[in-house]
């Protein structure tokens, strides 16, 4: 078929769909086109909504991005390290205490909680590179409710978010070393005998979510990377990969690409955890700490191919996939033979008192997937799909057992390979790190963009291309824009979840919430002023503040609306000030009333056809 013709029978099809009046569950009419037509497998129909969330990480914007597939709209943006006027994120007194000294935050690697090794739909958890924390989503309303950190004795928290089968804990590892206890001085030059990097268990309160610092692994100072929590055989036990096994200071581009192979970590979370009930931690930044030298049994070292991105579980545990990118190959390692060698103690060495398993003895193969590869996804069905940067392509190939005809030449292995257009950096595919995953679509995210869209100037636009992986081969459906910088995403159920669309008025437990007219007012203690405000369409009641230069002014501001989207929002004129307030929701902002004269607020959120008539004055005398 040309292209003309393929895009010919596209319209003919979406005008068909179009004028079709069934109201079929969304995706059964993407199902039925989907075997000729990409576009239209796509289309979801104005009314329809998409089948499930792609929640992605907008890097060093500090933001989640939520878009829907199959459509690939962006339907939400959800604001966690950095400020976001859209929606008062960072403005009112919680966000702020949350944003800490930071106005930035950079994301990477989005995890969503499970139990029993599927995703739950309650939190998703995303990593700061750049500030050394660690965020949590609350899925019910798709807001951050917690960010915690800078976590002690970490710099770098890049080898984030992995969640275990239970959401026990929340697992990272540090990208960069640094001298401890944190601000302490050492040479750079002195790298190796001065700098360490770290492994965190994150504890997760199985009932509130709450993210804290349950304890910690001391590690040589490689940079570690992507890793994996385990399952099945692996329960209890998570991966990462590093570089920068040759412990270079500086210079890294060299000299830590010298050796030809760097160290996987093989933690065992649970005998952490362990250790540290029985007093094995030595208190160190307020964090209990473990020194894997000291502690056998909690922290392993596995040769994987140079300079690797990323350490995937397959979804039963057993296979765990390590790809460097300067090799090209995908190193499928058994870990039921892991498990065995280190029951035996098989080790080649150690380094700084952690033993080293022997790479050649436990290498199940090198898959040949391509140039570049990053990152490895699976589809449930025994199949694995790896992101190739050098190639711009996705090679899908075959996980083990194999067999002897297999081995004799690991390419008969690999089924298919699709190229995106663009140098690829993650993929997703939905539930690929649970037991269970969707295997329906994958989601390619690019590197470096390549003139996709119309030209913005210098920076040009992030794309990302969904790809159905339902046949043989791959097919390409979609491409979109997507906001920079894509590191990796989660793709989750629409049905999975129910996020509430009102605040209920009986969970509203804040002291100064007001419900009526009557319970608002202004009140005055020496220099500080107390509002009590109430919106509702389409008036703050009260709507004149007055004040005196100088005067600290906090305002409670209760939505007593209980009706799905009646948003309200709080704009002061030259104060730079703007919250906003969901049905049902209080929010306090506290400011110094600085300057004299009159200032008008007004709501900043659309809400009815008086919206434009919701406003106010601060009155400040001199
Ligand atoms: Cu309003």
């Amino acid at each position: 078929m040309s292209p003309r013709t393929r895009l010919l029978s596209a319209g003919a099809l979406l005008t068909a769909t179009l004028l079709t009046p069934a109201c079929r569950p969304p995706g059964s009419r993407a199902a039925a086109a989907s075997a000729t037509s990409p576009a239209a497998s796509t289309y979801v129909a104005p009314g329809a909504k998409d089948q499930f969330y792609l929640f992605y990480s907008g890097g060093h914007s500090g933001q989640v991005y939520v878009a829907g597939l199959p459509s690939m709209r962006h339907i939400a943006t959800i604001p966690v390290f950095a400020r976001y006027p859209a929606t008062g994120y960072g403005y009112d007194e919680e966000s702020r205490k949350m944003l800490g000294e930071f106005t930035w935050g950079d994301m990477h690697h989005p995890g969503l909680s499970q139990t029993d090794g599927r995703y739950d739909g309650r939190w998703l958890f995303v990593n700061d590179n750049a500030n050394n924390r660690v965020a949590r989503i609350d899925l019910r309303d798709f807001k951050t409710r917690q960010i915690l950190g800078p976590i002690p004795n970490s710099s770098g928290t890049h080898g984030s978010s992995f969640v275990t089968e239970n959401t026990e804990y929340v697992l990272v590892a540090t990208r960069f070393s640094i001298p401890l206890p944190k601000g302490r001085y050492a040479d750079p030059q002195r790298y190796e005998a001065e700098f360490s990097g770290m492994v965190s268990g994150l504890a997760v309160d199985p009932k509130s979510g709450t993210l804290s610092v349950g304890w910690q692994i001391l590690t040589p100072p490689f940079n570690w990377d992507l890793g994996s929590t385990g399952k099945g055989p692996s329960s209890g036990w998570a991966f990462w990969t590093s570089y920068n096994s040759e412990m270079a200071g500086t210079g890294l581009e060299a000299n830590a690409t010298r050796l030809d192979r760097d160290y996987a970590a093989i933690v065992n979370w649970r005998a952490a955890e362990q250790a540290i009930k029985d007093g094995k931690g030595t208190l160190t930044g307020g964090v209990p700490m473990i020194d894997p030298a000291k502690v056998p049994g909690v922290m392993y070292f596995l040769p994987v191919p140079k300079s690797p991105h990323g350490i995937d579980t397959d979804p039963s545990g057993r296979w765990i996939v390590a790809s460097g990118k300067l090799q090209p190959v995908a190193s499928v390692f058994d870990f039921e033979k892991i498990r065995q060698a280190i029951d035996r103690h098989e080790f080649t060495g150690n380094v700084r008192g952690v033993p080293v398993l022997n790479y050649e003895a436990l290498l199940e193969g090198d898959v040949p997937v391509g140039l570049g590869p990053l990152h490895t996804q699976y589809d449930g069905k025994g199949n694995a799909y790896t992101s190739l940067f050098v190639e711009s392509a996705v090679a899908k190939w075959r996980l083990p057992p194999w067999s002897p005809e297999d081995r004799k030449d690991l390419n008969k292995v690999v089924l298919d390979k699709i190229p995106v257009h663009y140098n690829i950096g993650h993929l997703v595919i939905g539930g690929s790190d649970t037991r269970e995953p969707y295997g329906q679509y994958l989601v390619a995210m690019n590197k470096l963009s390549k003139g996709r869209h119309v030209s913005v100037g210098p920076s040009q636009p992030e794309s990302s291309e969904l790809i159905d992986i339902t046949g043989s081969k791959m097919g390409l459906l979609a491409e979109a824009f997507t906001e920079p910088e894509p590191h990796f995403a989660q793709i989750l159920k629409a049905d999975r979840i129910t996020p509430i669309e009102v605040y209920p008025k009986g969970e509203n437990h804040d002291a100064d919430a007001v419900w009526s007219a009557d319970q608002t007012g202004i009140t005055r203690t020496g220099n500080k002023v107390v509002v009590k405000m109430m919106a509702i369409r389409s008036k703050f009641v009260p709507d004149v503040i007055e004040a005196h230069a100088g005067d600290e002014i906090t305002i409670h501001l209760t939505n007593v609306e209980q009706t799905t989207d009646m948003i309200h929002g709080l704009g002061i004129v030259e104060h730079d000030m703007n919250v906003v307030v969901d049905p049902g929701e209080t929010k306090t902002v506290r400011f110094k009333a600085n300057k004299t004269g009159v200032y008008p607020f007004y709501c900043t959120n659309f809400c009815s056809a008086l919206h434009q008539e919701m406003q106010g004055y601060l009155a400040v005398k001199p």
